[in-house]
């Protein structure tokens, strides 16, 4: 499961794969970009010139968002970055095939532009949001969070976006909302995974309101700087660090605010290792494995000691509260 397979043919080339003549390439290809004005760059025309900054896209990468360094208790871990090529191209996105390196070489078919979200249900202000005006809703922050997945890997990722709560706050739930509902993107045209039955599309998470309205949990646009690449659920996915990564749903379309507790999808394939909460946990085991100690992709080999996962993936300060009086291992 831990052997990774670089041959895998990008599709959005890392810089230090490109020879010196695609460079010279790539560099008069940006000087006719930025003749045309913001508009004319193809990769970002999903997005609004506002949020651009001023020099972007450098060759083979995604364009730029505008930034800046959160201020949030717990934002910022100062454990290193995982590598880009590392975070994109080791992914989970069933959607493209349920190989580890599928997404990578897949997702480039999704189509980002154009996009909105859907809101609907138990709130104020339902309707259809366009990305452009969700890139513009609050100001956009850097948080470096540690991730978690259910399968013992984590990661240390630079994501870009905002508090979900800022965009909770304007939709206005009703008093009778109690949780959200997030429904992703499923198009059998581009998403090759759609043929297998691992799930019953579309993949649907779902968090408790105050769980959604968490100052850690974001509404993530992009990492490392960039625009989200298409394997880690462009053009807005969440991000929720103190649970395991498949409630980190990604390319969501619709957000629905209800009374009951959403069915989740990994809860229909199998109740019995997926519960609702799914906090990363090291005293609470998976039904067929251990949760207790994990691998830093990039960083800890198949034979490097593992390092011991911590209770809310180390964010116990910051969500512990959420939880108080619950049985975690009855909700798990
Ligand atoms: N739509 C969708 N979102 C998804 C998934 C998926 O298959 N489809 N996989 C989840 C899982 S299991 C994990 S671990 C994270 C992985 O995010 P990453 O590839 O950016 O690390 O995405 C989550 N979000
Ligand atoms: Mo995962």
């Amino acid at each position: 499961m831990l052997i990774r397979n670089h041959d895998h043919g990008f599709h959005h080339p890392l810089a230090s794969e490109i020879t010196p003549a695609e460079l010279a390439q790539g560099r008069r290809k940006l000087l006719q970009t930025l003749g045309k004005g913001v508009a004319g760059l193809s990769l970002a025309n999903w997005t609004s010139g506002a949020v651009l900054a001023q020099n972007q896209a450098r060759p083979g990468r995604l364009p730029a968002l505008n930034h800046v360094k959160s201020t949030l208790s717990g934002a910022i871990t100062m454990e290193k970055s995982t590598e880009f090529k590392d975070a994109t191209s080791y992914n989970n996105f069933y959607e493209f095939g349920t190989d580890k390196s599928d997404p990578a070489r897949y997702a480039h078919t999704l189509k980002t532009s154009p996009w909105a979200v859907n809101i609907e249900g138990l709130v104020k202000k339902p309707g259809q949001y366009g990305i452009e005006d969700l890139l513009k809703l609050a100001a956009m922050e850097e948080r470096i969070y540690r991730m978690r997945c259910v399968e013992g890997w984590s990661m240390v990722i630079p994501w870009l976006g905002y508090s979900l709560a800022e965009l909770i706050r304007r939709l206005e739930p009703l008093g009778s909302a109690k949780y959200v509902e997030f429904v992703t993107q499923a198009d059998r045209e581009t998403m090759p995974g759609l043929s297998s039955s691992v799930i019953d599309w579309p993949y649907v998470e779902g968090l408790r309101l105050d769980e959604a309205m968490h100052p850690l949990t974001m509404l993530s646009f992009g990492m490392y700087g960039e625009v989200l690449t298409k394997q880690c659920g462009a053009p807005v996915r969440l991000v929720v660090p103190w649970k395991y990564g498949f409630k980190s749903s990604k390319s969501i379309v619709r957000i629905r605010f209800t009374d009951r507790q959403p069915t989740t999808s990994w809860m229909k394939s199998a109740p019995q290792e997926y519960g609702f909460y799914s906090n990363v946990n090291p005293g609470v085991d998976h039904p067929r494995w251990s949760q207790a100690s994990e691998r830093r992709i990039g960083e800890d080999g198949l034979f490097t000691k593992k390092r011991k996962t911590l209770l809310f993936n180390g964010y116990e300060a910051q969500v512990g509260q959420l939880y108080a009086g619950m049985d975690l291992k009855k909700y798990f």
